[in-house]
């Protein structure tokens, strides 16, 4: 049976110092935390699902049936384990079950699909999946079978419902019945799970977390945000995405002693019957979505009123939008920058209505240290638009197993090249421009170009392949393939194009939402171009043309 190392995220001697001495890094582990909260808040509620609601005591109970049940099959600590779950309640005790038992979760989102999960199993490298039987039209059972043969790997199968062929869920429950899992196993130094990156060049890497660092950014978070045990979550976006996740996210309210309203979609009408319904206190939107609550509020039957607080974050919000969240829905609107490999930044709850709308906040750290420079990495004037570079005591200094995006990725000082072109303002704000790297920012769902035009290359009629961003007022930006053909004679449809990128088994955001065929790349500059230039050129070519 394969026993991992417990991996570590390395800062420097220094660095650990420093933030240790700072406080900020308080020695807990996420194990630990549901049971204390368990003692302090046990018959409050924590989780509210479609047909459930838990109590700390009663996720606290069913986290350690897990633990046990997982051991019981032989998984050892250290075990990675990737996770595929929906916003189900089952989500938060798989979770808190494999912290107990110093196992590392990777975190699928629910549009996965077979390509990705198989990178993910063989670049952890993971031992086992949890998954769920069916949600949203999609068989995970059928896709559970391919993975588990495609990736020898994966000892085990586990999946919330008909497990068909593998083991449910509530089959390891009870596997694990009258068995003790030790406490503390883990130590905060180590990685609690390996979250997933948006993915700027190729295929997605896998970021390392520890228990120290994620827990210091839920404490804080939690207070910059005024999350207290009063305070009720709604859960709209996919949970396994770094923001509602951690900022603060299912985790921040639960660090809090808060309670989590599980929502199955993020749509309109549904989430504003269950605001209602367990008088939600805040909520987490993606720009795109926060345009549809606008538009559905003035028509809703439901009272919202209980809703004090809208955090829009993944993506650019124009102040324009920003500007009639207050009066539309009668909230206060929170801006949240941030990303999986560390570095949050929020608007606070008492800034005027011009940061709000105009900034996308600052850092949450006293000791975030923010650079911003040119392409010669040096710094630019105060106040003007350059890459943001970061380092601070909770954002990663290397992805695991990936020494060539590392190399790319962080300075020889360790700071972390997000990839985004800001500026600071003379307060500290930050305002997001751009990007500087080839992905899309799709509604909040990041594409990388590279990775899909690997994908339509390898297409039997596609001689050559860009993918570009355009802007969209709905999702802010879509993906455009422009694409060669081999010859006038085979030329595939735009709908093949699009079949053949969801039958090479990766997610349906990934589907290039337009296609267009060309002769030829029109290269006017003299010699080879870069991809990334040809990307620049295309783009504009589409924007020109509209
Ligand atoms: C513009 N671009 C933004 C914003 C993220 C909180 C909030 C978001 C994420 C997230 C997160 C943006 N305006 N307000 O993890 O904890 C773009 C940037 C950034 C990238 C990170 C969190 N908020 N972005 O979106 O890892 O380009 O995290 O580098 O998915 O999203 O994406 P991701």
């Amino acid at each position: 049976m394969t026993s991992h190392i417990p991996l570590q995220q390395i800062w420097p001697t220094e660095f650990v110092q420093k933030y240790t001495q700072a406080g900020y890094w308080e020695g807990q582990c996420f194990g630990d935390l549901l049971a204390q909260r368990a003692q302090d808040y046990a018959d409050q509620l924590a989780v509210i699902g479609p047909q459930e609601q838990w109590s700390y005591a009663q996720l606290n109970q069913k986290a350690s049936l897990v633990a046990a049940g997982l051991q019981q099959l032989g998984l050892k600590q250290g075990a990675r384990v990737l996770v595929q779950l929906p916003n189900i309640p089952e989500f938060i005790s798989v979770v808190f079950g494999l912290f107990r038992a110093g196992m590392i979760p990777i975190y699928a989102l629910p549009a996965h699909r077979i390509t990705e999960l198989a990178h993910f199993a063989d670049q952890a490298p993971a031992d086992a999946y949890i998954g769920v039987d069916h949600f949203d039209g999609f068989d995970y059972v059928q896709q559970a079978q391919t993975l588990h043969s495609r990736c020898p790997q994966l000892q085990h199968v586990i999946l919330v419902g008909e497990a068909g062929p593998f083991i449910s869920l509530e089959q390891l429950m009870h596997q694990g019945q009258g068995i003790t899992v030790p406490d503390n196993v883990s130590h905060a130094t180590d990685v609690a799970f390996l979250q997933i990156s948006g993915g700027s060049t190729g295929l997605s890497k896998l970021i390392p977390r520890t228990h120290n660092d994620y827990i210091y950014t839920l404490r804080e978070s939690a207070r910059i945000c005024g999350v207290n045990a009063q305070s009720r979550f709604l859960a709209a976006l996919p949970i396994a995405h770094n923001f509602p996740m951690s900022s603060p996210g299912f985790l921040g309210t639960l660090y809090a002693g808060g309670c989590v309203v599980l929502s199955s979609t993020p749509e309109p009408e549904a989430c504003f019957a269950l605001i209602e319904k367990h008088r939600v206190s805040f909520t987490s939107l993606v720009p795109p979505l926060l345009l549809m609550w606008l538009e559905y509020a003035p028509h809703s039957r439901y009272d919202i009123s209980s809703l004090q607080t809208i955090q829009v974050g993944g993506a650019k919000l124009i102040p324009e939008v920003a500007k009639r969240v207050t009066p539309t829905l009668g909230v206060q609107l929170q801006q949240v920058f941030g990303m999986a490999e560390g570095l949050v930044n929020y608007t606070r709850l008492h800034d005027d209505a011009y940061l709000v709308t105009h900034t996308q906040g600052r850092p949450i750290s006293p000791d975030d240290e923010i650079r911003i420079v040119d392409d010669n990495d040096q710094p630019v004037a105060p106040g003007q638009a350059g890459h943001l570079l970061t380092r601070g005591p909770y954002t990663i200094r290397a992805y695991h197993n990936n020494p060539s995006a590392n190399a790319r990725s962080f300075t020889a000082d360790g700071f972390y090249r997000t990839g985004d072109i800001v500026q600071l303002t003379e307060q500290g704000y930050l305002i997001v421009q751009g990007r500087a790297n080839d992905h899309i920012n799709r509604a909040g769902e990041k594409i990388s170009a590279e990775e899909i035009e690997d994908h339509l290359l390898a297409h039997p009629a596609v001689f050559d392949a860009a993918v570009v961003s355009v802007p969209d007022d709905y999702l802010g930006e879509r993906s455009c393939a422009f694409i060669i053909p081999k010859s006038d004679h085979a030329k595939p449809r735009a709908l093949d194009i699009k079949r053949w990128i969801r039958q090479r088994g990766l997610a349906d955001f990934k589907v290039p939402d337009q296609v267009i065929f060309v002769d030829k790349f029109d290269i006017t500059a003299a010699g080879k171009i870069s991809r990334k230039q040809l990307r620049a050129q295309l783009s504009q070519l589409l924007q020109n043309y509209h």
